[in-house]
């Protein structure tokens, strides 16, 4: 009960500030993804490869429990990075993007990408005022995930399963895994890649110079 409460709570504080986050990327017409998805998953990984070959301006605010690693290796691709040390907080706050895009010259943007917290549960239901949530899957981690973490697949407009490299050695049913996106949410595209290869991101580069959502 006490939980559901502390949940409420901090759901009504975050979400006035989502709502300013997104009226200041509506007026500099940049488009904002917010990527969810477990420890491990390959988020930084699909992210290097997208601002390597990302058809606009882009930039990327990384969450993490510690340290700016992350945020280091998109650097690396010559792209701006924003590291957001949460300190423990499982999740990234609408606050939190509100204090970095300080920051930040948002009309120079097409694209910001935001790496939220390692996690399928917390980052799932806190608005940061993105366009979109876009979930990361990837094979070792069992073809189960969007069943037992719904919350997440109800609010994904895409959802990645990545590490198909894996799909080998790996017992990992693709297509039950895209019904079961498809079920929570029926208009989901779903891109099926190896970010650690380069392959399979021709849809999700067409999805970027056209997002239909
Ligand atoms: N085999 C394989 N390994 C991958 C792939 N993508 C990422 N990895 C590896 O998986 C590990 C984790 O990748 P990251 O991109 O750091 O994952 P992350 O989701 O950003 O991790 P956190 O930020 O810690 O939550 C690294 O060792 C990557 O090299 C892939 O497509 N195939
Ligand atoms: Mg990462």
């Amino acid at each position: 009960m006490t939980r559901i409460k502390l949940n409420r709570t901090a759901q009504s504080r975050n979400q006035p500030v989502a709502e300013q986050n997104r009226t200041k990327f509506q007026d500099a017409g940049v488009f904002v993804m917010n990527l969810i998805g477990s420890p491990g998953c390959g988020k930084t990984t699909i992210l290097e490869y997208t601002a390597r070959h990302c058809p606009g301006q882009s930039a990327v605010i990384v969450g993490d429990v510690k340290t700016a690693l992350d945020a280091d290796r998109i650097l690396q691709c010559d792209i701006p990075a924003y590291p957001i040390e949460t300190g423990g907080s499982c999740h990234l706050s609408a606050q939190m993007i509100a204090d970095t895009i300080a920051r930040l010259d948002l009309d120079q943007l097409d694209y910001l990408f935001i790496e939220n917290v390692g996690n399928l549960v917390c980052p799932s239901t806190m608005d940061l005022g993105e366009n979109i949530k876009v979930g990361v899957l990837s094979v070792p981690e069992g073809d189960e995930k969007v069943r037992k973490y719904p919350a997440l697949f109800l609010r994904t407009e895409v959802v990645f399963i990545n590490k198909a490299d894996l799909l080998p050695y790996c017992p990992y049913d693709v297509e039950r895994v895209k019904e079961d996106c498809r079920k929570a949410r029926p208009d989901v595209k779903v891109f099926e890649v190896s970010a650690a290869q380069g392959t399979g991101f021709g849809p999700w580069m067409e999805f970027l110079r056209q997002p239909d959502v």
